[in-house]
């Protein structure tokens, strides 16, 4: 066949090919029916055919799915999934759901379609979200930047690492890049290490004397040293009047884990965009058995909002 030809049989195929299959199913995607996603919608469009919901979208770049109001012939175009925002996605019978099968883009990988978190991008895009810099809100519905996020992870420091040492006060100082709500927040070794005493081995995390028993003592805290991760009720001291708490148990993690994940809080804490951090060698922040400390650990600096 030339190819004269074949764009012409293409051309008279096509509208109907479609149409059939949108209706039906395309590329893996089918409507929902008696369902919604509320909240989302960014372009709402009366329509002689439920099929031109389907082109309406196509020629939205930000358009991630849509709902049909099925008796009003009404699109809404979408610009979140149901994976994105599965707590939007409701029942309702008046209504069916699409999501947007060809030429998608995934959220947070334009400027135009920026996503809330990390999170949210792992969210919608599940094991197909690329690790890398994404497009995402710097404060609710605000100012627009670009992160690096690692899974649903995004990283807080730049290039260089955040350093913390074992005596002296010598914390790590990091600032916030977003503000949200924090789930929890992990460091990921990049070099050095601590020793808590010149005679016991080195450890990134703690102090491998025997008294702390393979508990681990690096902490994170506000820029008033209140710990954060772990949160102060999870802090242990040896007992006794001059003790203060310092150090904790991390089950799966040890000294030298490659990186240390905290366990989610209970209650997210609230940051502010530049807001302070500290990272301390326990120890060094409850200023106790520091003198004959050195060493020092460098990390990246990765938190999980919610
Ligand atoms: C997405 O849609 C909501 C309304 O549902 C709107 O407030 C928001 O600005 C839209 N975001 C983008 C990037 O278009
Ligand atoms: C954090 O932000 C403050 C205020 O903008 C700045 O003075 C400080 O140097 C920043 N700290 C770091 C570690 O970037
Ligand atoms: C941790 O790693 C350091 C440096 O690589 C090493 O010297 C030390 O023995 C290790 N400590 C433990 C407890 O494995
Ligand atoms: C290190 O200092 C502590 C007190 O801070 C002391 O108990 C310990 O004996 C010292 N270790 C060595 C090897 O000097
Ligand atoms: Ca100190
Ligand atoms: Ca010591």
């Amino acid at each position: 066949m030339t190819p004269k030809l074949s764009l012409v049989i293409m051309f008279l195929m096509s509208p109907i090919g479609i149409l059939n299959a949108s209706s039906q199913c395309q590329a893996g995607e089918h409507s929902i029916d008696g369902m919604f996603l509320r909240g989302h919608t960014f372009m709402t469009y009366p329509v002689g055919l439920p099929e031109m919901c389907y082109f309406r979208c196509e020629e939205e770049v930000t358009c991630q799915s849509y709902n049909f109001v099925i008796a009003q012939r009404i699109c809404e175009l979408n610009n979140r999934t149901k994976e994105a925002t599965p707590e939007d996605f409701m029942p309702d019978q008046r209504r069916y759901y699409m999501k947007r099968s060809h030429n998608r883009v995934p959220l947070g990988s334009i400027k135009e379609l920026p996503a809330d978190t990390c999170g949210e991008i792992r969210a919608s895009e599940g094991e197909e979200m690329i690790d890398g810099i994404h497009w995402i809100y710097f404060e609710e519905n605000g100012e627009v930047i670009e992160a690096y996020c690692k899974e649903g992870w995004q990283k807080i420091n730049g290039e260089v690492p955040v350093c913390f040492g074992a005596k002296d006060n010598e914390y790590g100082a990091f600032n916030m890049t977003k503000s949200g709500r924090v789930k929890t927040m992990k460091l990921i070794h990049r070099s050095g290490s601590v020793h808590c005493n010149p005679t016991t081995g080195a450890s990134y995390w703690g102090c491998t004397h025997s008294r702390y028993q393979g508990d681990l003592t690096t902490i994170i805290t506000d820029v008033d040293k209140k710990p954060v991760l772990p949160p102060a009720y999870d802090l242990k001291d040896f007992g006794g009047p001059e003790e203060k708490p310092h150090f904790y148990s991390l089950p799966g993690y040890h000294h030298n884990s490659t990186e240390l994940v905290f366990r989610t809080l209970v209650n997210p804490l609230s940051v502010s965009n530049n807001q302070e951090m500290q990272i301390w060698y326990g120890p060094d922040m409850v200023d106790r058995y520091e003198e004959n400390n050195s060493g020092k650990t460098c990390v990246d600096v990765y938190a999980f909002y919610v």
